[in-house]
């Protein structure tokens, strides 16, 4: 008996069974094309890619004034979450006041580029690093497939800037072109070319899953927060 295959252009992989939540990617407003190529093609290059003030300053602080009653007053539980930095996980199930930013017109222009299609949220968090902070250790997001690299992306991530990210105030910490890297961590080399992501409130850092980055020290006398 033959056995009938999955196509890789079959309904199963473009639409999805479950129908269930319906992908939303084309009913945004239209972002400018060239612009979108522009960043797509940075995002390649580089691993990651900056998009400045794509929150307006009055819609950052009215969703921080809303996250700041939600935050848990006690930090991490190791150094991977941070013993100085408080962390807001399921934000989607608590607060609708982010979901303007998960749905940007150019967040998922970028993703529909990078990801298969009817990609799902994985997490939407608050990481709010306090004063004294040391360095999160650097890893990839998606480190957690055990499949050999180099290799694609299985996911990408975005971190919003809810305070102006300065070098050193706890700033996300990327290791340009690090996606394209074989399975090796990083060396002592590779973290002096480590750069902090300085970037106005109101800005997104949109990054692969493969590209190696970790929250900064904190060394200013005030929190840092994003939503990641
Ligand atoms: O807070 C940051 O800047 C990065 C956090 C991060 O990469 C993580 O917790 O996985």
């Amino acid at each position: 008996m033959s056995q009938r295959v999955l196509s890789g252009d079959s309904e199963y992989l473009k639409s999805g069974y479950a129908k269930a939540y319906q992908s939303t990617a084309g009913s945004q407003e239209a972002v400018d094309a060239a612009e979108l190529e522009r960043l797509h093609a940075a995002l390649l290059r580089d691993g990651y890619v900056i998009l400045e003030r794509i929150v307006p300053e009055a819609q950052v602080e009215q969703i921080s004034a809303e996250l700041r009653s939600l935050l848990p007053a006690h930090c991490g539980r190791n150094d991977f979450e941070g013993t100085l930095t408080q962390r807001l996980y399921a934000v989607i199930t608590k607060t609708l006041a982010c979901n303007p930013l998960v749905e940007h017109p150019l967040v998922l222009g970028l993703l529909d580029r990078v990801l298969a299609p009817n990609y799902l949220l994985s997490q939407l968090q608050v990481i709010n690093i306090l004063p004294g902070e040391q360095a999160q250790p650097l890893h990839h997001d998606d480190a957690f497939y055990p499949v050999p690299r180099p290799r694609p992306h299985f996911g990408a991530a975005t971190i919003i800037a809810m305070d102006d990210f300065t070098a050193d105030n706890g700033a996300t910490v990327v290791i340009p072109a690090s996606h394209t890297w074989d399975g090796h961590a990083p060396t002592p080399d590779d973290c002096a070319r480590s750069i902090p992501v300085i970037m106005p409130k109101g800005s997104m850092v949109l990054f692969l899953g493969t590209l190696w980055h970790g929250g900064g020290a904190n060394q200013s006398a005030a929190p840092r927060r994003v939503l990641p």
